[in-house]
């Protein structure tokens, strides 16, 4: 069986790269492994079939022989352990690689979809204008430390890493806004990993599915 993932037949990002199968994707197109792809739409995502796949009935999810993976943290884990290239070889290195993957889906990610969700869903609530400073604080505060982390250097932790790759997707999706902006570094940062030839693929393969369809993106 070829390895294969799922990702949106119609992503709501209308080809942004912002869905997780793209951080899959790239993590595939780094360590040089061919896949194939199967569109799922936002109802089958929820069949029983899918389900089988992803309890939570979501993209994106990862087939190969007799291995299925959901979560897109621990499938790039599960690509950087089998094929190499993506996580250092020196123990301590490779566990901290690995925490910067934790991070960004345990800290960063978090207060990033706070802000995402609040501009998608909550915007015509009476409330949203008091709340979304607070929001947009917490996203602030923590791009202030990852930033003071990274300093001066191009990635998080010695060479390019599984951990660099996903803290990068994960603030790829403040992108739409412009919050990203306001942290230097940071921007300069993703700028460099989206120059990658293996990230420019990944986004490439997904836009081939995703241009010219609306962007609900926020
Ligand atoms: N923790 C899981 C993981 O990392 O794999 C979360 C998976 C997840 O949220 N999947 C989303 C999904 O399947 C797609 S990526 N949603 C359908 C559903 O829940 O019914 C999230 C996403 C969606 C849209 C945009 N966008 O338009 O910008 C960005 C990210």
């Amino acid at each position: 069986m070829t390895l294969t993932i799922t990702a949106f037949e119609r992503s709501p990002d209308g080809g942004k790269g912002l869905a997780r199968d793209t951080r899959v994707r790239w993590a595939l197109e780094e360590v040089g492994q061919s896949y194939a792809v199967r569109l799922v739409s936002f109802s089958s995502m929820k069949e029983p079939a899918h389900r089988a796949l992803n309890p939570f009935g979501q993209i994106p999810t990862y087939e190969d022989a007799d291995l299925t993976l959901f979560e897109s943290g621990s499938i790039v884990l599960h690509i950087a352990e089998t094929y190499g290239g993506l996580l250092p070889t020196d123990a301590n290195a490779r566990a901290r690689a690995i925490t910067w993957m934790f991070a960004a889906v345990s800290t960063v990610e978090p207060p990033i979809l706070e802000f995402s969700y609040a501009r998608l869903f909550e915007a015509k609530e009476s409330w949203f204008e008091q709340r979304l400073p607070l929001v947009v604080g917490r996203v602030h505060a923590r791009l202030h430390d990852l930033a003071s982390s990274l300093g001066d250097a191009d990635w998080l932790d010695g060479p390019f890493s599984a951990g660099d790759l996903m803290m990068v997707h994960v603030l790829q999706r403040l992108k739409p806004s412009g919050l990203l902006n306001e942290h230097r570094t940071l921007s300069a940062y993703v700028a460099r990993a989206e120059a990658r030839p293996a990230y420019q693929r990944a986004f490439a393969a997904q836009l081939a599915v995703n241009a010219g369809l609306p962007s609900m993106a926020a």
